[in-house]
């Protein structure tokens, strides 16, 4: 097994929803550890960078306007296959299609405002946490 990084972002419903803490046990529980957490207000400039791939999508927007409406929760976090691992808790995109027990399932409103991103493959993972954290910021500790 591999012990693997990956970018989460708790998105702006699910801190207005006040579910930060219970997002953050749902990976803890599963092993995932947070090395990395900051509270960030995105700009525009940002969120558009982050989501440049989706530029051309009818949503592109939408998913900016909605991803800079209110601070959201950027993390690192750590754990055997954690890129797999974090989309499994995190459930599918669309929470009406989400596996019950999951984040999305149980805690996202629609498919635009589903509480939680993660990387969809290592290499994302690693140009995304490069994104938004310096290496200095990332921290280590053992169970
Ligand atoms: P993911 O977040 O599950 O990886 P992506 O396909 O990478 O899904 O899309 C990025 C984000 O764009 C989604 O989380 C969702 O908020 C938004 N999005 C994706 N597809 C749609 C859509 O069809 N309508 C509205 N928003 C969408």
């Amino acid at each position: 097994m591999a012990i693997e990084r990956t970018l989460s972002i708790i998105k702006p419903d699910g801190l207005k929803s006040h579910v930060i803490g219970k997002v953050i046990s749902r990976f803890e529980e599963k092993g995932l550890k947070p090395v990395a957490i900051r509270l960030q207000q995105l700009s525009q400039t940002e969120a558009e960078g982050f989501y440049a791939v989706h530029k051309a999508r009818p949503f592109f927007k939408d998913l900016v306007s909605f991803m800079i409406s209110g601070p959201v929760v950027l993390m690192v976090l750590e754990g055997e296959n954690a890129v797999l691992a974090n989309r499994e808790i995190m459930g599918a995109t669309d929470p009406k299609k989400a596996d019950k027990g999951t984040i999305r399932a149980d805690f996202a409103k629609s498919i635009d405002q589903n509480t939680v991103h993660g990387s969809d493959s290592l290499e994302n993972a690693k140009n995304e946490i490069a994104y938004f954290f310096r290496e200095t910021e990332i921290q280590t500790y053992s169970a």
